[in-house]
């Protein structure tokens, strides 16, 4: 996400890096650019006009300091403002200040990822908050919806409410409210049907729900990807029901991000989760300074951190680290780490997150280093059988072209493969010599598979 816009921002600070001091005739030109690279993010105009309103002013009411050049000055305030844009410092919590059972009411257009998100919630609820989540849909307009969101629940491990055919959205509300009191529920979230566009009848039923419930939440699921059109939709649902939380949805694709940066002002609700991919677990908090710092490629140590941990299991690593000490690293694993690796997300996305590493991102760049490498290595792996994955010496042949061709790849990618992974069990048991430490430091790196056979580093 993003990727356009940070880009675009990076040129402009880029050029005001290189000067020693900045003229007048500089800065309107950055700021000319930074509005043009906010617009093309799809940005809502009158959001743009009041950033570059701010920028413009902080920039000429900042106290010249010594420490820094103008340039990154102006960066910092950029900065700031972004992150007011995206809501300010520190994330916005889902409110669990009621009474239990506590109604969270999910609504949306079609499509939008309400139900989704309603099972990333029930999860994320349950795991880290402790909470005995029920899941509720109200959804009468598509008959597989309540299914749906059973089949959600059953995968979360969480309960739904028992589907009985022919109520309205309404009387399932009730049934949920009185089901979630009976049975001692934290949380019972109410997943609504989606319409394809804004209309009276959706309004109408969504605030019938809301009037019977009385949520503690009303959560606004929008599509990242629908840029300008979310922000005409989250400004009708707000005035209808005014919302109390908005959840950015697809922020895992390639939305150019303007979206999120409009929500706030336009609706003066917080963003507090983003889903970044269809599986359970693809829901995160949304940390308006980290957002910027990714926007501006100044680097977010924290948030690096925080994914790597929770997705690299620390015992897993340290059984991996001693099979790679004895040479017994095979395959098997190799489709693990890759795995673990696309999981965090794209390598030049990882290493987006490091400060400092603009010149090494764009010589990963330069490498071809990219996860569809990974992607297709790892499809090849998927390919093989358990026991050629144990011992890929067996891989004649025969075999070579059925793996390639159950992977859709080449047997010459096959050949690749394997002989990368020969390289790097080699490069293992040298690392290994050097002890944890070495480890560490080459372990990434060696793990990496080199697209049109230059070094990375
Ligand atoms: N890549 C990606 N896909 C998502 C995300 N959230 C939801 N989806 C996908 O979007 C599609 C629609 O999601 P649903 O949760 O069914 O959307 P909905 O708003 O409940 O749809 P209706 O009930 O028909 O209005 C599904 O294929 C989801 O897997 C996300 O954060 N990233
Ligand atoms: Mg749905």
């Amino acid at each position: 996400m993003f990727e356009a816009l940070s880009g675009k921002l990076g040129d402009v600070f880029d050029r005001l890096r290189r000067r020693g001091a900045l003229s007048e005739n500089d800065v309107i030109e950055a700021m000319r650019d930074i509005r043009l690279a906010l617009l093309e993010a799809d940005v809502a105009l009158p959001v743009v006009r009041d950033f570059i309103t701010k920028v413009r002013l902080a920039a000429v009411g900042a106290e010249v300091l010594r420490a820094v050049s103008p340039g990154q000055q102006v960066i910092k305030i950029v900065n700031d403002a972004l992150v007011e844009a995206l809501g300010g410092e520190g994330v916005v919590p889902l409110n669990l200040n009621a009474a239990a059972p506590i109604p969270f009411l999910m609504v949306g257009l079609q499509g939008s990822g309400k139900t989704t998100t309603s099972g990333k919630i029930a999860l994320y609820l349950k795991d880290k908050q402790r909470k005995k989540v029920l899941l509720a849909s109200l959804d009468t307009q598509r008959p597989a919806a309540q299914l749906q969101l059973a089949q959600l629940a059953e995968r979360a491990g969480v309960a739904s409410l028992p589907i009985i055919a022919g109520e309205t959205p309404v009387q399932i509300a009730r049934r949920a409210m009185e089901t979630g009191r009976r049975e001692v529920f934290d949380v019972v979230i109410l997943d609504t049907a989606g319409r394809l566009s804004i209309d009276q009848a959706l309004m109408d039923e969504v605030k019938a729900i809301r009037a019977a419930t009385d949520p503690a939440e009303t959560l606004l699921v929008v599509d990242a990807m629908t840029g300008q059109d979310a922000v005409s939709t989250a400004t009708a649902f707000n005035e209808a029901v005014s919302i109390t939380g908005i959840v950015m949805t697809r922020l895992d694709g390639d939305a150019r991000g303007g979206a999120a940066l409009s929500m706030r002002a336009i609706t003066g609700a917080p963003i507090k989760l983003m889903g970044m991919g269809e599986k359970l677990d693809a829901l995160e908090q949304f940390h308006p300074e980290r957002i910027a710092g990714r926007i501006l490629g100044m680097g977010d140590i924290v948030s690096l951190v925080e994914k790597a941990s929770e997705h690299v299991d620390q015992a897993n690593a340290e059984k991996l680290a001693k099979k790679m000490a004895k040479g017994k690293f095979d395959l098997e694993d190799y489709g693990e780490q890759l795995k673990q690796i696309t999981k965090m997300g794209s390598l030049s996305g990882i290493m987006g997150m490091l400060p400092g590493v603009g010149k090494i991102k764009q010589q990963l760049a330069d490498a071809d280093l990219d996860t569809s490498i990974l992607k297709r290595q790892g499809a090849i792996i998927s390919s093989m059988t358990k026991a050629e994955r144990a011992n890929p010496d067996i891989m004649k042949a025969s075999r070579k072209k059925r793996v390639a061709a159950g992977s859709g790849t080449s047997v010459q990618e096959v050949n690749r493969l394997l002989k990368q992974f020969d390289m790097m069990k080699d490069m293992m048991k040298r690392a290994s010599k050097l002890g944890q430490k070495g480890l560490a430091r080459g372990g990434l790196a060696a793990l990496m598979p080199q697209g049109g056979g230059r070094r990375p580093f």
